[in-house]
């Protein structure tokens, strides 16, 4: 760290000598390890763009210049080189650094960032910006090989070919998404690379012959044209050469002078945007990151020497791995469910039934209207998706699934508050946007048993149905009986309070949507202690509710309160307060909704955040129990006017 302490800003770094800059690299990376075997973050994927992010800032003169960052997993050197190097502990921690890139969090942190592919679009229009505003700064935008193909990537590639304005684009090519990448766009890459040994073969070839004595010259130009013709077909960048680019490439990634001088070449170019195409690693400079890729694109802590991880695992199986194991239970059973993609507990799928099963690569829309492909030929795809990236593709779940009623089932993982990866990540909109499409279901299961039964029952509807389910953990429940259909819009009563006419204490009931049921079974119990008894109903489905069990409960309870892991606005709580409304019933009862309120939600531990919210079996006990108070004390003060 010797060097290191001593850059405060980018601007101390730029007054080293260039070659110091690989120990400066070097010391980055020893941070970094170092600090992510306590506190874990994008390991792999930072170790990788070290080399990127010194000479970048080495070659920019930052902030003026604007580094606009895709995705931001990668930029933990970016982080610690401009003035964040202190809190890197910090990292995805609540009150600390965010695990992307933040406007707020820094100057040069120019765009936000967290979901893929926006950083070309984010740069060309900083750089149409600066053209109109007649300023004359570099912008370059840093993508990585697997966020390249995004749809909106390659539309702005489109657009920037087309306006020729002057933008930098920094191709991070690691062969990796969080997986090996996947695409024929990802073969062309690997083309590029392996074109390299052909251009050496060329060169040389070059050289020998005009070797020859006399003759050389005139053999050198014939082969020339034949050359021309050969390199035409593998020249590393002629794609990009097509679409309006200059190409630059390919460069080590991991050497800073030869990063630099790439960058200054770039910068070089008036007239069109430029491609700088650099193949980095993944993990690069610790051993068991390099070894398993996959694995470390993402770490918790863990032990250096061995780099096994220090997490004690829970009892209970994650969400992820029981939807896969149970997708591919009836794959077997089923041969027309298809599956897609990767990341999402499909990997098992991809291994098992490589023949029905797809990894889109980071390709939202196109995997809801692919879906929507293979249900109009009579399959049944199962297409999971994190619920944040599923917004993505929202207009084709309306325009290409929904409309045409097909049978398309969306597994909306990591649903709810996912903890460290904060605002950009946490899934708490999937409910709202879902449920105003017409003909699609929607539910969501209590705990892993139920999340099996959910996955059955959305494949056998006929029509597009979608199940979330929270990022983590199951609770813990068996799960060795086999799936069992459900009844579509039906709920069930957990626990049996009572009701008005009983004259008991019971006037309460809690509706509790998905990962807040068992809370909701918690806060009863602790209401029970205070005498106040409640029904507590496990809701199963938002669309359709269970119309004739909330009507009846809402003739019978005097407070109804809806939980629900995501944003109040068209949520849940919403959705029943509709139903009351349409059935006149919404001066009948008091309706209390539960959930997140309209604000984004920094990152930080999930269930810190949770109960931030009220969103645990306190948050849910206290706010029953508020309620209750306030309707005795109306009840007693309608008493005492009777009475005077
Ligand atoms: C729209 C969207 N879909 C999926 C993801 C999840 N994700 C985060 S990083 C990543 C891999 C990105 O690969 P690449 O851009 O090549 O960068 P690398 O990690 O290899 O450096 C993925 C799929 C995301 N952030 N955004």
């Amino acid at each position: 760290m010797e060097l290191l302490q001593t850059i405060n800003s980018p601007a101390d770094l730029r007054r080293l000598p260039l070659d110091l800059l690989p120990q400066v690299a070097a010391e980055i990376r020893q941070y970094i390890i170092e600090t992510m075997s306590r506190v874990g973050g994008h390991t792999g994927a930072s170790l990788g763009a070290i080399e990127l992010a010194v000479a970048l800032h080495y070659a920019f003169d930052t902030p003026v210049d604007r580094l606009v960052w895709d995705v931001g997993h990668q930029a933990y050197a970016h982080k610690i080189l401009t003035a964040r190097r202190d809190q890197l502990a910090t990292i995805k921690q609540y009150g600390g650094l965010s695990g992307f890139l933040k406007r707020e969090e820094s100057e040069y942190d120019t765009f936000g960032a967290g979901h893929a592919s926006t950083s070309i679009s984010a740069a060309l229009g900083m750089a149409k910006a600066r053209d109109i505003q007649k300023e004359s700064h570099h912008v370059c935008a840093i993508i990585g090989d697997a966020s390249l193909p995004g749809g909106m990537a390659m539309e702005a590639i489109n657009q920037a070919g087309h306006l020729k304005t002057r933008l930098i684009v920094l191709l991070n090519d690691n062969e990796m998404s969080i997986a090996p990448a996947v695409g024929a766009l990802t073969g062309y890459l690997n083309r590029i690379r392996e074109a390299q040994s052909y251009h050496r073969f060329k060169d040389e070839v070059g050289e020998t012959l005009l070797s020859v004595p006399s003759l050389g010259e005139r053999l050198h130009h014939a082969a020339k044209t034949v050359k021309d013709a050969l390199a035409a077909a593998v020249l590393p960048g002629a794609l990009v050469n097509e679409l309006g680019f200059k190409y630059i490439g390919y460069v080590d990634g991991h050497n800073p002078r030869a990063l630099v001088a790439a960058l200054r070449e770039a910068q070089q170019v008036t007239d069109g945007p430029v491609l700088v195409h650099a193949l980095t690693v993944k993990g690069k400079g610790y051993a068991p990151a390099e070894k398993n890729r996959y694995k470390w694109h993402a770490s918790g802590p863990f032990d250096i020497a061995t780099g096994k991880g220090l997490k004690s695992a829970s009892n209970a199986s994650a969400y992820t791995a029981v939807f896969g194991e149970t997708l591919c239970e009836l794959m077997a059973k089923d041969e027309r469910i298809v599956a897609l993609t990767d990341g999402t507990g499909v990997d098992l799928a991809l291994e098992k039934f490589p023949e029905r099963s797809f990894d889109v690569g980071i390709a939202e829309q196109h995997a809801v209207t692919f879906s929507a492909g293979l249900a109009c030929e009579g399959l049944k795809p199962v297409a999971a998706i994190y619920s944040t990236f599923l917004q993505r593709g929202f207009d084709q779940v309306m325009h290409d699934v929904c409309l045409q009623n097909l049978n398309v089932t969306f597994a909306l993982d990591r649903a709810g508050i996912v903890g460290g990866d904060g605002p950009t990540h946490h899934g708490l909109l999937d409910i709202a946007y879902l449920r105003p499409l017409p003909n699609m279901i929607a539910m969501a299961p209590k705990d892993e048993a139920e999340l099996r039964d959910m996955l059955l029952t959305a494949i056998e509807h006929t029509g597009p149905a979608a199940i979330r389910y929270p990022r983590g953990n199951g609770v813990g429940v068996p799960i060795d009986r086999a799936p069992q259909l459900l009844e579509i819009g039906k709920g069930e009563i957990l626990r049996d309070g009572g009701s008005r006419s009983d004259r008991a204490a019971c006037e309460v009931a809690i509706i509790a949507y998905g990962s807040m049921v068992y809370p909701s079974l918690k806060a009863a119990e602790h209401l029970a202690a205070d005498k106040i008894e409640a029904t507590v109903v496990n809701a199963r489905f938002v669309k359709p509710l269970d119309a004739e069990l909330l009507l009846a409960l809402a003739r019978n309870v005097r407070l109804l309160v809806t939980v629900e892991e995501a944003y109040l606005a068209g949520g849940f709580g919403a959705a029943v307060m509709e139903l009351l409304e349409e059935n006149g019933l919404q001066d009948r009862v008091r309706v209390v909704r539960m959930g997140v309120p309209d604000r984004f939600v920094t990152h930080g531990d999930a269930k810190l955040l949770l109960a931030k919210y009220g969103l645990d079996a306190d948050g849910i006990y206290t706010r029953v129990k508020e309620n209750i108070e306030l309707l005795d004390h109306r009840r007693a003060r309608r008493h005492k006017a009777i009475q005077t």
